[in-house]
């Protein structure tokens, strides 16, 4: 048994307003429903970013300012969101070696196989492990440009995700750039609908959550006396994400009796949604030289360049 994550899972729904961490939804059944979620209508985010990156590489390479240089994607999972992306850049002539960062090996391997199919001339290296450590073991000679994207900054919350920034800000030297996505704040019923679409596939993701606790914990929840509930608060910008309980219920996991009231609710995740007003305000507080955002038509959406 994963030792961890059964102390955070037991942590979570010890406390008065009872949690389990968002980190735990991508085992393999997570990991396929959140690929449906990507495919879905009301689920915009992949599709603004996918149009920066594919109609403004130009001008997103023009801001790096290097004719070679080192990518490093952080979180990079199977490459398929940055391969067209990578392609454009080696097709205006830039030399550059990509290096991929990510917790699995195995999804790692994908990447590579991903990556070198689709260009077949681009140097790979992937690197498992955590994102900082490996980082500080870089050394490098080029210029490094650090890809944050996906959106992931926003299952942080603001403080938090500023200090992610800042740890990156220190292994960065002054030619090196760290480009980060945010989806921005916008008509609060599309950002809703995202998290709480018609078929129900974010909420099979939310309970999934239950379902690995009950395989990998020898759990016994019963995913049908749970629900799943988002709201979003647009002065905020934050969409949170919720489990809650049908029925008075108890339910064990390994030899622990945790007990819900009818209607109580397990906070699961946060969704950060941006100006870019406190977008300014990250490249100050950490003391970035500059930020450039590349939006995409709609305005729904930046990519942001710090640069240090
Ligand atoms: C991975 N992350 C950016 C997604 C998001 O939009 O917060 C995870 C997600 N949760 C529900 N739907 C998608």
């Amino acid at each position: 048994m994963n030792q961890t994550f059964y102390k955070d899972v037991i942590e979570g729904l010890s406390k008065h307003q009872k949690t389990l961490s968002s980190k735990y939804f991508y085992d393999d059944a997570g990991d396929k429903i959140f690929q449906e979620i990507m495919q879905m209508e009301e689920y915009y985010l992949p599709q603004c970013e996918l149009e920066i990156l594919n109609n403004q590489t130009e001008k997103i390479v023009n801001s790096f300012g290097y004719e070679s240089f080192d990518i490093v994607g952080l979180g990079a999972g199977d490459g398929s969101k940055t391969k067209h992306f990578l392609k454009r850049i080696t097709d205006l002539n830039k030399k550059i070696v990509y290096y991929p960062l990510d917790i699995s090996a195995d999804v790692l391997e994908t990447n590579k196989q991903n990556i070198t199919a689709h260009i077949p001339s681009i140097q790979v290296y992937p690197i498992a492990g955590d994102y900082f450590e490996t980082l500080d073991k870089l050394i490098h000679d080029n210029p490094k440009i650090i890809l944050f994207l996906g959106s992931t900054i926003g299952n942080y919350d603001k403080q938090s995700a500023e200090l992610f920034m800042k740890k990156i800000y220190d292994m960065m030297d002054e030619r090196d750039i760290l480009m980060v996505s945010f989806d921005l704040k916008k008509n609060p019923h599309k950002v809703l609908a995202a998290y709480n679409d018609e078929k129900g596939i974010t909420k099979r993701f939310n309970l999934n959550l239950l379902k690995r606790i009950n395989r990998e914990l020898n759990g016994n929840f019963d995913i049908e006396q749970f629900d799943h509930y988002p709201y979003y608060d647009p002065i905020s910008g934050t969409t949170y994400s919720y489990i809650f309980s049908k029925i008075d219920q108890t339910v064990t996991i390994e030899n622990q009796e945790i007990s819900f009231k009818a209607n109580e609710m397990i906070h699961t995740e946060i969704s950060q949604k941006y100006s870019l007003n406190t977008i300014e305000t990250f490249k100050n507080n950490i003391g970035f030289k500059s930020v450039e955002h590349f939006l995409d038509e709609g305005k729904s959406y930046a990519i942001s360049l710090f640069k240090k």
